[in-house]
């Protein structure tokens, strides 16, 4: 079998926490074996010539150096500053300088030279996520024929998203040097579809099968999953760790989210205070635990994310709690893996609002978790990939407080047979399409091409 060979701007190095885009590919490339080239996570004031080797895992790890100035061009500016608002709705917060485009180019050319070398000609070659656009564009123009494929794990933007970006052609360009690109959801296909129509030079051949810039290009959607089988263990061996419950009888309602604005926390804040507002008799019956722990706070829109969140939180528990109870709990640190997973496990109500997700590894992970007799009940934004595919979780518009609050207060008062039933129902879809699942559909199809 061919090697695979998976391109991502992070290579996990330490014990640090994993976002979703980590916990995913760990689990790909234990299973397939191959090589995984990433950024080793801090920049340099020197970076070091060629790649870095880092023996200690059952597939080889290569990282990449980046000088202060190419991280903050490439990774907190063009990357974070421009892509990501761009595909999640906001490009109001975009912060568009020359020097971003100049050196997230400037990157992607460097992270292909430095991988020829250790590329062979069966390889597949398997790429992940915004940072790296331009990246099979870059290994063409460097002799590279093998099978690229790229998994974009973010929202892709529609039409009007696509043309605020600077100089949205070169985005279709870039992407036409790839044999398939790979979306989280069937949303995100018609949106590449819909915007390269607008704004490149497109056609569709078939089914998923485009010509675009001249070249031919597949395209489909493979909502990612989680290691369902793992989870699930680690769940019903966790701690238990909301002693709290013990104590006051009631139940907890929890939120897991790095602290990024595309999540909805200040909406999901908002709609807790209407449903205290309007339900007094779930006072001291409700405990709201949001952990988020913090990411990207070089950038300024991170900076007002969090005063608004720790705001909203300090306005509701001084106007509710009382002597026996505060009513949000807000951690802004992370918690280990397992801790979460009890906690998930325990909490009657799991909050998933993000107002534009590429799919939301959370809403999985707290199905996996639950206590197949006693389960709680998922709350899910359409705004997430996951609610493509999760239709059974209590489905809201995150950004309509009334329907959000509602919708808590329905899952508090559901009976014991609801809950089981829809959890029954998401269940059997986590546990089917899981991270094995998603991998082996994804490299199939880049081996069909
Ligand atoms: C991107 C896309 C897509 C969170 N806090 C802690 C912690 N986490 C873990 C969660 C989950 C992961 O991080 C977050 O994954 P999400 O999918 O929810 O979101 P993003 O980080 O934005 O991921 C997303 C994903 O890529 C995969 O394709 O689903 O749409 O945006 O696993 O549990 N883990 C620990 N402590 C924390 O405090 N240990």
């Amino acid at each position: 079998m061919s090697r695979l060979v998976v391109v991502s701007n992070r290579l996990p190095l330490g014990d640090s926490p994993s976002g979703g885009l980590v916990v995913a590919m760990e689990d790909a490339l234990r299973s397939s074996g191959g090589l995984w080239v990433g950024f080793a996570g801090e920049p340099v004031d020197e970076p070091r010539d060629g790649l870095q080797f880092h023996p200690g895992a059952r597939f080889e790890r290569a990282s990449f150096d980046l000088s202060r100035q190419d991280y903050e061009s490439y990774y907190l500016g063009y990357s974070n500053s421009i892509l990501w608002p761009l595909c999640h709705g906001r490009a109001d917060l975009m912060r568009i300088l020359p020097e971003y485009i100049e050196g997230y180019r400037r990157v992607n050319a460097r992270i292909a030279e430095l991988l020829v070398p250790y590329l062979r000609p069966d390889d597949r070659i398997w790429v992940q996520d915004y940072h790296l656009f331009p990246l099979a564009a870059d290994l063409r123009a460097r002799g590279v024929e093998s099978p690229i494929g790229h998994f974009l794990h973010i929202p892709f933007p529609g039409s009007a998203d696509c043309a605020a970006m600077p100089n949205p052609p070169e985005l279709f360009e870039w992407l036409s040097h790839y044999d398939l690109l790979g979306f989280q959801a069937q949303r995100d296909v018609s949106n590449f579809a819909e915007s390269a129509r607008q704004l490149a030079d497109f056609d569709q051949i078939d089914d998923g099968c485009y010509r675009l810039s001249g070249r031919q290009v597949r395209a489909g959607a493979f909502p990612i999953g989680i290691d369902t089988a793992a989870f699930i263990e680690l769940a019903r061996h966790a701690p238990d760790e909301d002693r709290m419950r013990f104590l006051t009888g009631a139940q907890m309602m929890i939120g897991v989210d790095r602290l990024d604005y595309s999540k909805g926390i200040p909406q999901r804040f908002r709609a807790f205070h209407l449903l205290l507002e309007e339900n007094p008799d779930l006072h001291e019956k409700i405990v709201f635990l949001q952990i988020a722990p913090p990411t990207r706070e070089a950038v300024e829109a991170y900076q007002d994310i969090r005063e608004e969140t720790e705001h909203l939180a300090g306005r509701i528990n001084g106007e509710f709690a009382t002597v026996n109870w505060t009513p949000i709990r807000f951690i802004h640190r992370p918690m280990p893996r397992n801790v979460l997973a009890g906690l998930f496990r325990q909490a009657r109500i799991g909050l998933v609002t993000p107002l534009a997700d590429g799919m939301n590894l959370v809403a999985k992970e707290y199905v996996a978790a639950q206590d197949v007799s006693d389960p709680g009940v998922l709350i899910l934004s359409r705004f997430a990939g996951a609610a493509e595919t999760m239709a059974d979780a209590l489905i809201i518009n995150p950004h309509d407080p009334a329907e959000l609050a509602a919708a808590m207060a329905r899952a508090m008062r559901m009976t014991a047979n609801e809950r089981r039933r829809r959890h029954a129902a998401l269940l059997r879809g986590v546990i089917e399409q899981d991270v094995g699942w998603w991998s082996a559909a994804y490299l199939d199809a880049l081996r069909q091409g």
